[in-house]
């Protein structure tokens, strides 16, 4: 095999076009080149179809013997799923044809005869994410990591347009944010250091220059919970606004989502409608988002079976309840401080709560967005801070932050994979992502 396929470089070959194209009436009768990989094969007496894809679609492929010669006829025949073609052919339709067209190869060059594809239906779930490498490649797979794709995209024109800048906030950290426990501990040259949990210690400090940013990092959380929606690392899309309260807060986080899946509705339809979703269900979701207060959320729960005294977390179960039958987000609002992180700010009128708030979404998925105000004052953050006895030394920086023109601020961290389970309706988390990493995976 060359280094280059010589169909790929020959100065006669037709045009390259991505094989969405050339499954398409404009194309009937064009003569066109397309590269990918084999997807369905079949053969008999003479004629090969096989089904071809690549990042844009699939294409039924027909090739001749008396067409391409026996030598190359054999080798197409011979080429097993996933392996790697380029076929030059002309557009014509056909109605039994996945899309409506066939492309009538004249001319064939396999690229790379594929070993026998170990994934097929019917495997286990313990086997698919033991060969996630290659299960990456399946329609659904394809499908979510495009929604993925799209959500990042909606949400960075979202906030670029709305005078935010994107930062990068460090990964490696000596203080851990969000609680200790949580996060994964490491050696830095002799010292100890953390995955960061979140990036919003950081953020906070970086709206004194830029008033509103945002960063779309990896965050860490080293929890052993094996729930449909908890990853050890997850793509978290954290921002932070200058000089907001509570109302700017929340209003920033409806409106991103928002636009988030009208985009993606608008974008992506034919993924969402193979993973099951009506893309007219996003569309009509718009803010206001209802907000409850905890105090309301527990009362909402007692009247579906659960007893929980005042200062119980909401938990998945909880979540669960309270959204099932929804079909758009909803805040939960003013947690009790106990529950909450040192940085929230205490609601004046009533002191035992925060001014934070939890975004749920609809349908059962739950929590997709925790936000709040954060503490400004440099006397309450170290109070804060000693009644969870966290060490003062490593957040000294962050106390300096309240020393120097020091505002009322908030912001608040979505958890990417989180929306996207819901929009995609995937059952479990591990679903919307490629190499997804869980308490007892590390590899692939
Ligand atoms: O812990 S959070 O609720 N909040 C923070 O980290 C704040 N420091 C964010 C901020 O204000 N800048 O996490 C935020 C979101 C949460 O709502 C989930 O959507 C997601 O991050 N999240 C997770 N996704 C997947 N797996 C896990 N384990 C996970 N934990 C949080």
């Amino acid at each position: 095999m060359s280094a280059v396929p010589s169909l790929a470089t020959h100065a006669s070959s037709p045009r390259w076009v991505p094989i969405a194209q050339a499954n398409t009436d404009v194309a009937v009768g064009q003569r066109l080149r397309v590269h990918g990989w084999v997807h369905r094969t079949r053969s008999s007496g003479g004629i090969c179809f096989l089904v071809l894809r690549d990042a844009t679609g699939q294409v039924q492929v027909t090739a001749k013997k008396d067409v391409l010669g026996p030598e190359t006829f054999s080798r197409v025949e011979k080429a097993l799923v996933e392996s790697a073609l380029i076929v030059e052919g002309a557009v014509a339709s056909d109605k039994r044809a996945p899309g409506g067209h066939e492309l009538r190869a004249e001319k064939v060059e396999v690229v790379h005869a594929a070993d026998n594809f170990p994934i097929f239906t019917g495997q286990t779930e313990d086997f698919l994410l033991d060969h996630r490498h290659l299960a990456i490649r399946t329609r659904e797979m394809v499908a979510t990591m495009k929604v993925k794709a799209e959500a990042l995209r909606a949400a960075r024109a979202f906030l670029d347009g709305e005078g935010y800048w994107e930062v990068t906030p460090p990964i490696l950290s000596g203080n851990a944010a969000e609680g200790g426990a949580e996060a994964f501990e490491l050696e830095y040259f002799g010292e100890k250091a953390y995955l960061a949990q979140t990036a919003q210690l950081y953020l906070e400090a970086l709206i004194y220059p830029l008033e509103k940013v945002y960063a779309v990092t990896p965050s860490f959380r080293a929890e052993k919970s094996r729930t449909p929606r908890h990853l050890c690392e997850y793509t978290h899309l954290e921002a932070e606004l200058g000089w907001a309260g509570m109302a700017e807060n929340l209003e920033a986080q409806e409106r991103l989502v928002a636009a988030i899946l009208h985009r993606i509705a608008e974008r992506r339809p034919e993924e969402l409608s193979l993973l099951g979703r009506d893309p007219k269900e996003l569309k009509a979701i718009e803010p206001p988002f209802e907000r409850i207060r905890y105090a309301k959320a527990l009362e909402l729960l007692q009247g579906k079976g659960f007893d929980l005294p005042w200062g119980s977390d909401l938990a998945t179960a909880e979540e669960r309840a309270l959204t099932l039958e929804r079909t758009a987000p909803v805040f939960v609002t003013h947690f009790p401080k106990e529950l909450k992180a040192f940085y929230m700010l205490e609601d004046p009128e009533d002191p035992r709560t925060v001014q934070g708030a939890d975004l749920l979404a609809p349908e059962g998925y739950g929590e997709i967005i925790g936000g709040s105000c954060r503490e400004t004052d440099i006397t309450k953050t170290v109070a804060r801070l000693e009644a969870m006895n966290v060490p003062r030394a490593p957040y000294e920086w962050y106390l300096d932050l309240r020393r120097f023109g020091s505002v009322p601020h908030a912001g608040f961290g979505m958890g990417i994979e989180r929306i996207v389970r819901w929009v995609t309706r995937r059952e479990h988390i591990r679903d919307t992502t490629p190499f997804p990493r869980t308490p007892s995976r590390l590899l692939p």
